[in-house]
């Protein structure tokens, strides 16, 4: 199986996140992806391949032009201002103020500040995402890791695995947040979705529900999109991933939702994923992006599921059963120790079944 990396993910490395007022060492870090690789590069069932430049095109055909801009110009931006009068310089930016929909309730929509310190808080949506000098590049290096592997799926490999670092699942058309920056899942199947003739399913698999991936799919029947993740009464994201979230517009009826208790073992994490396989089934994708958090591990430090490396296998290999081309995109995961042979584990009940080509078209 490809799995498509770049070493450049090492330039996104804030040190701290902040969770309701405390600082904590970063649990996003680049010794996940590490992790992965050396797991995956000592089994000869996986070739390590790198990727090639796909341009900002399909970036901006799902995120706001302007978000991207931000992105790019932002630390160069803080580094050219005075900072906070009176404090040091922090060694990563996160917004102290952040636009919420109530501010504006009744006036409009807010326009974009022209200062480094409003625009933050602009287009982030929450504390836990700090930039730093190399975060830009590494999220443009990861999302031609997905296109990459994404053209390895239009030339009719059956699974591929795109090593993307930071995960995406949590940035919406025009904001980014939740660890994450661009939402390379999205782009990916908007891509897919653009160079072939029927719908993606998009899969999301990790613990936390893809509230981003939701809202850019949101109002379509082009691309469907199906999560299993923490119940928001109780889990980050808390304000998306309700089981009565279903679409809207032409896209009714083309999100799924399927919250979890905590403590959610093996027998009920498998027989939730059947229900929603047989509603990708019926729905007849011709392609598949699987969006792969391992944060649902018994044992990540930020999660509550108590699902087991071995269901790991069994899941990947329920996945491909669905006989559909899959693009397996790298999300979430907490656990560093155990991260890679997860992942490994995924994969190879993945590949444990023959999956179908792409079909001619
Ligand atoms: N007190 C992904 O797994 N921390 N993002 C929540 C709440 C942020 C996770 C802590 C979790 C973001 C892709
Ligand atoms: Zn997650």
């Amino acid at each position: 199986m490809p799995v498509v990396y770049d070493d450049r993910h090492h330039g996104h490395d804030p040190t701290v996140e902040v969770q309701c007022g405390v600082p904590i060492a970063m649990f996003e870090a680049p010794a996940r992806a590490d992790a992965i690789r050396d797991a995956l590069l000592e089994d000869p069932a996986f070739e390590l391949t790198s990727s090639r430049s796909h341009g900002a095109a399909p970036v901006t055909k799902v995120h706001d032009e302007g978000m991207v801009r931000f992105l790019q110009s932002a630390w160069g931006e803080w580094e050219r201002s005075g900072g906070i009068p009176g404090s040091p310089r922090s060694e990563e930016l996160i917004p102290d103020t952040v636009l919420h929909p109530a501010l504006r309730e009744g006036m409009g929509p807010a326009r974009e500040p022209t200062g480094i310190t409003g625009r933050i808080g602009f287009w982030c949506w929450e504390t836990m995402t700090g930039l730093v000098a190399g975060s830009f590049d590494a999220a443009c290096a990861a999302v031609d890791v997905a296109l990459s592997a994404a053209d390895l799926t239009l030339s009719g490999r059956p699974i591929t695995y795109a090593l993307t670092r930071p995960p995406g699942h949590h940035s919406p058309r025009a904001a980014f947040g939740g660890y994450c920056l661009f939402n390379f899942a999205s782009i990916a199947a908007a891509y897919l979705r653009d160079q072939s003739e029927g719908r993606v399913a998009i899969l999301d698999v990790d613990y936390h529900h893809g509230n981003g991936t939701q809202q850019i799919f949101y109002q379509t029947d082009a691309v469907l999109y199906v999560s299993l993740h923490a119940d928001p009464a109780r889990a980050y994201p808390y304000f998306a991933g309700w089981a009565d979230e279903v679409g809207s517009g032409i896209g009714s009826d083309w999100n799924r939702n399927y919250p979890l208790p905590a403590a959610c073992d093996d027998e009920q994490y498998l027989a939730t994923l059947d229900e929603a396989l047989a509603l990708v089934a019926g729905r007849n994708p011709e392609l598949l992006v699987v969006s792969l958090g391992l944060d649902t591990y018994a044992r990540d430090p930020i999660a509550d599921f108590n699902v087991t490396t071995d269901a790991f296998f069994e899941v990947g290999k329920r996945v491909a059963a669905l006989d559909l081309p899959m693009l397996v995109v790298q999300e979430g995961g907490y656990c560093v120790e155990d991260l890679g042979n997860n992942v490994r584990q995924w994969l190879l009940g993945a590949l444990s079944v023959s999956a179908a080509p792409v079909r001619a078209h």
